[in-house]
C-alpha cells in the first residue's frame, strides 16, 4: 500500500486519458483523490479542476488534464505522470533503461490515442463530430485498416521478445495501460478488433491477465470505473466500425 496522497485532477464523467493515471494509482492501492469527481463543497468538481488549470495551485502550468498534484509538484502529461509514478508505485522494473523503456512505450500509447481520438475529431476538437462525420468515417477506414495493425502489431512483437510482460517479468504501468487500449479499442471498434484478435493473441492474454488482478478486478466492479461512453476517447459510433 503506498501511501503518499496524490490528487489526480480531470474530467470527472470521462475515462479518458485519466483513466491512464486512475489504472496505475488502483494497481498500485495508493490513496489518491480523484479530485473532481468529489462535490464543490469538498473542494472538487470542474472547478477545481480549472484552478489547477490556471495555475493556481502553482508548478509548471499545464497545458491540458490529466494533472497529478504530489504535495507543492504539479505534473501534467499523461505520459510524464507515468514516468513520475513508475517507481514510487513500483510499477517500472529498476534502472534508468528500463525506464526509459518504459516512457517509449507510453509515448507509443499517447500516439495511438491521439489518433484514436482524432477518429472522431479527424479536423478539428473544436467541432461537434456531427460537424465531421464524412471526414470520420474517412479516417476510420484507414485507422482501422492500417494504423490499428500496425500499433498493435508493434506492441505483439515486444511481447514476443520480452515475456510475459511488455518490459519483462513483472507488470509495469505500460501493461495496465495497455489494458486500456484495448478495452477501449473493443468498445469502440468491436467488429474491427474481433478481425484482428487473431494477430495479437499475447497482447489478448496480457489484457486478461491485467484484467484479473485483484485491484485492477476490483475498480473494474467499483463506481469508481466511469462507463465508456461517446463523450471519451473512445467512443463508439456503429458507422465508424466498418
Ligand atoms: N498529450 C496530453 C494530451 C492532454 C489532452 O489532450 N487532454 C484532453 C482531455 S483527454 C483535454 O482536456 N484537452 C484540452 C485541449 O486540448 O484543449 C496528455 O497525454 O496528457
Amino acid at each position: 500500500m503506498v501511501k503518499t496522497a496524490y490528487e489526480l485532477y480531470y474530467w470527472p464523467s470521462i475515462q479518458g486519458r485519466g483513466e491512464f493515471v486512475r489504472l496505475a494509482l488502483e494497481e498500485a492501492g495508493a490513496h489518491y483523490l480523484d479530485v473532481a469527481r468529489l462535490p464543490e463543497a469538498q473542494g472538487g468538481g470542474v472547478r477545481a479542476l480549472m484552478k489547477v488549470l490556471r495555475g493556481e495551485m502553482g508548478g509548471l502550468l499545464p497545458f491540458a488534464p490529466p494533472i497529478l498534484k504530489v504535495g507543492r509538484q504539479v505534473i501534467a502529461q499523461t505520459a510524464n505522470i507515468l514516468h513520475y509514478l513508475g517507481p514510487p508505485l513500483g510499477l517500472v522494473p529498476a534502472g534508468e533503461m528500463n525506464r526509459l523503456a518504459a516512457l517509449q512505450l507510453q509515448l507509443t500509447v499517447a500516439d495511438l490515442v491521439a489518433e484514436a481520438h482524432d477518429v472522431h475529431h479527424p479536423i478539428s476538437v473544436d467541432l461537434y463530430y456531427e460537424d465531421q462525420k464524412p471526414q470520420a468515417k474517412k479516417r476510420a477506414t484507414r485507422f482501422l485498416a492500417e494504423r490499428v495493425p500496425k500499433f498493435l502489431g508493434y506492441f505483439e512483437e515486444v511481447l514476443a521478445e520480452r515475456g510475459n510482460y511488455l518490459l519483462g517479468r513483472r507488470p509495469s504501468y505500460v501493461d495496465l495501460s495497455m489494458f486500456q487500449i484495448l478495452s477501449g479499442l473493443r468498445y469502440a471498434f468491436p467488429h474491427a478488433l474481433a478481425r484482428l484478435e487473431k494477430k495479437i493473441p499475447r497482447l489478448l492474454e496480457l489484457g486478461e491477465r491485467i484484467a484479473a488482478r485483484p485491484r485492477i478486478a476490483a475498480y473494474l466492479a467499483s463506481d469508481r470505473r466511469i462507463p465508456f461512453s461517446v463523450q471519451g476517447i473512445f467512443r463508439h459510433y456503429p458507422e465508424l466500425d466498418s
